[in-house]
């Protein structure tokens, strides 16, 4: 009997509880549920945010497009096969290549007057230069010589050697910076030419190939794209094409019944901001600003 009494008050206390149980078991599901909604929903958001950023990302990393605009012409001498071209001082410097008919120019650009010349000795064909202090660099195609001459004098200090072909030469306030024709730009010392950093040139994930004179402008590389009327920008920092220059509007100035060579030669004139461009066998020089196509 003892026993049965305990039974029941067992039944009773467990049919009391049980509803309680449920309850609290369904209301805890609720709130994980609720939780598991609130958390998916966050993530979906923060998805939403992320794809925004990336999105934002994407077109400030897309790659930009210019033409250029024609400021001024200057007279260009048409036999002159440039290779190397900058701004100094108020003055133009031009290296022109060839072999046997290779020289380097100083220029009065606004009157046309060559300052002094010089012819670069033997079988060198001239290349790039590039002004480091008091001195000239000028590369040569073939030959793995880079030639230093006195700036004042054009009188040659000395000279470096180097593997592979010389094409384009700047210099970025610390480094040289030269091209070879394929999509890798060397990073060298004035010191000693030697190689502190090669930056691969790439377009997204395209290589570019054949850049050839140079320019340092603001913090960026300029070059002539070798067989195109195309400039690129490169970030030096990782190789990366910022932008690309069209300027095939300059072919609207010259005879089309000339005979002309390619696009080569950029120079800029730290002190007004001028950017000068021209071509092999050019009659012209141009000073361009560039406009963004949208
Ligand atoms: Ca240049």
């Amino acid at each position: 009997m003892k026993i049965r009494i305990v039974f029941l008050i067992y039944n009773i206390v467990i049919l009391c509880i049980f509803p309680f149980v449920l309850t609290s078991c369904s209301s805890e599901q609720k709130e994980s549920s609720f939780k598991e909604n609130k958390s998916f929903s966050q993530n979906e958001s923060k998805k939403e945010e992320k794809t925004e950023l990336d999105q934002k990302e994407e077109i400030a990393l897309k790659t930009k497009h210019y033409k250029a605009k024609v400021v001024r012409t200057f007279p260009h001498d048409s036999s002159a096969f440039t290779q190397g071209f900058l701004f100094h001082n108020g003055s133009l410097f031009e290296s022109t290549g060839l072999k046997f008919l290779s020289t380097l120019k100083q220029i009065d650009l606004e009157h046309n007057k060559v300052l002094k010349s010089i012819s670069i000795p033997g079988n060198y064909f001239a290349e790039g230069i590039a002004i480091v202090g008091n001195k000239i660099y000028l590369l040569t195609w073939e030959s793995n010589t880079c030639l230093v001459y006195d700036l004042k004098t054009f009188k040659e200090i000395t000279t470096f050697n180097y593997y592979g072909e010389g094409w384009g030469l700047t210099f970025d306030g610390n480094s040289l910076i030269m091209s070879d024709g394929t999509n890798n730009l060397r990073f060298v010392s004035p010191e000693d030419f030697q190689i502190l950093r090669t930056l691969s040139v790439q377009d997204g994930n395209r290589p570019i190939h054949n850049l050839n004179e140079l320019e340092y402008i603001n913090g960026e590389i300029w070059a002539n794209v070798w067989m195109s009327d195309n400039i690129v920008k490169i970030d030096p920092n990782n190789g990366k094409v910022l932008a690309w220059i069209d300027l095939g509007s300059l072919y609207d100035y010259i005879d089309k019944e000339r005979r002309i060579d390619v696009l080569n030669g950029i120079a800029f004139d730290k002190e007004t901001k001028r950017i000068f461009v021209t071509g092999k066998l050019w009659p012209l020089i141009f000073e361009i600003t560039i406009e963004e196509i949208k």
